[in-house]
C-alpha cells in the first residue's frame, strides 16, 4: 500500500494529520472557555482523509470544502497561525476575522473556502474543474463533502455536469455516519454512496477513511484520471468524528461509549504510527520528534490569536465584495 511513498513523504503525511488533531483537540478546549466566537465543527477523527488527498495536490488544484473544514485547510497548505486567529475572529486571520471557522477561505493556496451551505461545495469545484479544463492547466479540483450533503440536488446536478463536461473533478464524500443528529441509514437512499457514481457515469470506489494509505493510493487513481481528461470520479471515505456536530452538542443521538470506542479502535493516527514503526523503518523518535514540532506551531497558533487585534470596526465593509 504504502508503495509509491518515500520515508520523507510518510514523515510530512504523520505531520499533516498531527497538526490537524491538535488543532482540533485545542479548539475543543479553547472553545469551552469562551473565547471563540461563533460555531465551530472540528474534523477530528478524519484526519486521514484530507490528508491522503492533499499529498496530491498541485498549488494551483483547488478544494471545496464544507462547514467540517479545517482539516481540508491544512492538508491544502494554509498557514495555521493565520486559520486560528480567523476562528477566533481576529484581524491578522485568513480572511482577516470575517470568516471565522465556517467560512475561511485561502485564494493563494486554492483553498476556495469552507461552506456553511451544505451541497454547496459541488457547483463550485465544477466550476474550478471547468476553468482548468478550458485553460488546459492538466489541474483539478476536489469536492469534500458529507454524507448529508450527498443527498442534496445541487450535488446531484454538479455530479451531473461533472460527466456531461468530463470535468477534472474528484467528488471526495466522508461519510461519517451522521448528519447533525440523523444517522445515515435513515436518510441516505441506499447502503453505499459509492454506489450513486454509476447512475452519473463515473466510477465509484468505497475507501477505508481512517487508513490514509488506502485513501492516498485511492484518490492518486482519480487524481490521475482527472489530469489525463478522463473526467470526475466520486470516492467514498467511511470514516467518523470523535467530536459532536458542532462544539456543544450533547449526541444524545449517538449510542453510549461509541465515541471512545472509536477512538480506542479506529484512530487514524494510532493506525498510522503503529503500521509505519512496524513495517515502514520509521522509529517511534522519528514521530515524537514532529509531535513536539506540532505542539509548538500549535501553542504559537493561540498565543497568536489571542494577542491579535480585533477587527477595526471601520474596515466592516471592505473585502466583502469584489467587483469584477
Ligand atoms: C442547505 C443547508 N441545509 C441545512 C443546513 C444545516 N446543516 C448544517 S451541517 C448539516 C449536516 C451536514 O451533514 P454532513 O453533510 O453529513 O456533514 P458532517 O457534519 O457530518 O461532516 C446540516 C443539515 C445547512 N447548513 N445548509
Ligand atoms: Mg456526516
Amino acid at each position: 500500500m504504502a508503495a509509491n511513498l518515500s520515508v520523507e513523504d510518510m514523515l510530512d503525511a504523520y505531520r499533516t494529520m498531527k497538526t490537524i488533531r491538535e488543532f482540533e483537540d485545542r479548539v475543543h478546549v479553547e472553545f469551552a472557555k469562551g473565547g471563540i466566537p461563533g460555531f465551530v465543527h472540528l474534523y477530528a477523527g478524519e484526519e486521514a482523509s484530507a490528508t491522503g488527498v492533499g499529498m496530491h495536490l498541485r498549488d494551483d488544484d483547488r478544494i471545496a470544502s464544507n462547514h467540517r473544514g479545517h482539516g481540508h485547510c491544512i492538508a491544502k497548505g494554509v498557514e495555521v497561525k493565520g486559520m486560528m486567529a480567523e476562528i477566533y475572529g481576529k484581524a491578522t486571520g485568513t480572511c482577516r476575522g470575517k470568516g471565522g471557522s465556517m467560512h475561511i477561505a485561502d485564494l493563494d493556496t486554492g483553498m476556495m473556502g469552507a461552506n456553511g451551505i451544505v451541497g454547496g461545495g459541488p457547483p463550485l469545484a465544477c466550476g474550478a474543474a471547468l476553468a482548468h479544463k478550458m485553460k488546459k492547466t492538466g489541474g483539478l479540483a476536489v469536492v469534500f463533502c458529507g454524507d448529508g450533503a450527498s443527498n442534496q440536488g445541487t450535488t446531484f446536478e454538479a455530479m451531473n455536469l461533472a460527466t456531461v463536461w468530463q470535468l477534472p473533478v474528484v467528488f471526495v464524500f466522508e461519510n461519517n455516519g451522521y448528519a447533525e443528529a440523523t444517522d445515515a441509514r435513515f436518510s441516505v437512499s441506499c447502503k453505499d454512496i459509492a454506489d450513486r457514481a454509476k447512475g452519473f457515469g463515473m466510477p465509484g470506489r468505497i475507501v477505508d477513511g481512517h487508513d490514509f494509505f488506502a485513501v492516498h493510493e485511492a484518490f492518486g487513481e482519480a487524481a490521475e484520471r482527472a489530469r489525463a481528461g478522463g473526467g470526475p470520479s466520486l470516492l467514498e471515505h467511511k470514516l467518523d468524528r470523535f467530536f459532536g456536530h458542532f462544539e456543544g452538542d450533547n449526541q444524545k443521538y449517538r449510542p453510549d461509549g461509541e465515541v471512545q470506542r472509536l477512538r480506542d479502535e479506529v484512530c487514524c493516527i494510532k493506525r498510522f504510527q503503529k503500521l509505519v514503526t512496524s513495517q515502514h523503518g520509521i522509529s517511534p523518535d522519528q514521530l515524537a520528534a514532529i509531535d513536539q514540532e506540532v505542539a509548538t506551531l500549535i501553542d504559537e497558533a493561540v498565543a497568536f490569536a489571542e494577542s491579535s487585534p480585533d477587527p477595526d470596526p471601520a474596515e466592516l465593509l471592505t473585502d466583502v465584495y469584489i467587483k469584477y
